[in-house]
């Protein structure tokens, strides 16, 4: 599960997953169930064209109910049958739930992962936009206050811009 405040650049960080796990070999299947944010199923689509995915988007015809449960409601069976297919093939698969937090917010992001990591249970974190600020260095605060790893960091809104966290690196580029 990927969580965050809007405009951190879950969509995009999940694109760029996307992309990994594809290139590692993986078969990724998209979902676009947000039939309530605008263009939100159409930014989900781009993503699948250019990461070569799989997708299925909530009942058109349906878009406009008030509430997106019943909509999405032939979108989790599909999706619980291919979590069953996952489980079935990868018995261990990880259950991560990764905050994505917006290198620009500064200190803010601190409060964010606080709020997040209590309520549901962060493991992991991704620092996005990272290519267009110096602020990132405010998640040394959250990892040394909640003990939990940044795992990628996003650098760009391109389908290669998702890095693995390099520690050092990050740090040297504090310092320089
Ligand atoms: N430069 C740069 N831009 C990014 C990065 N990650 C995301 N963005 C941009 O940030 C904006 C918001 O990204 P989204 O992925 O739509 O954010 P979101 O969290 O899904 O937003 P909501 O669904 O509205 O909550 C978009 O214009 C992205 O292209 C990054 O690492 N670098
Ligand atoms: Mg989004």
């Amino acid at each position: 599960m990927i969580v965050g405040v809007n405009g951190g650049g879950k969509t995009t960080s999940l694109g760029k997953l996307a992309y990994r796990l594809k290139n590692g070999g993986a078969k990724v299947l998209m979902a676009a169930g947000d039939t309530f944010q605008a263009a939100a199923c159409d930014q989900l689509e781009i993503w699948a064209e250019r990461t070569v995915c799989e997708i299925v988007v909530a009942e058109r015809e349906k878009t406009k109910a008030p509430s997106g449960l019943y909509t999405n409601y032939s979108l989790m069976e599909e999706l619980i049958a291919c979590k069953k297919a996952v489980t079935k093939v990868m018995p261990g698969a990880p259950n991560e739930i990764l905050q994505v937090l917006d290198g620009t917010t500064g200190l803010d992001m601190l409060l964010q992962a606080r709020e997040f990591n209590e309520i549901v249970g962060i493991t992991c974190m991704i620092l996005t936009k990272l290519d267009g600020s110096a602020r990132g260095g405010c998640v040394v605060s959250v990892v040394n206050e909640l003990g939990i790893p940044v795992k990628f960091v996003g650098v760009g809104e391109g389908v290669e811009d998702l890095q693995p966290f390099d520690p050092e690196a990050f740090v040297n580029a504090i310092f320089s």
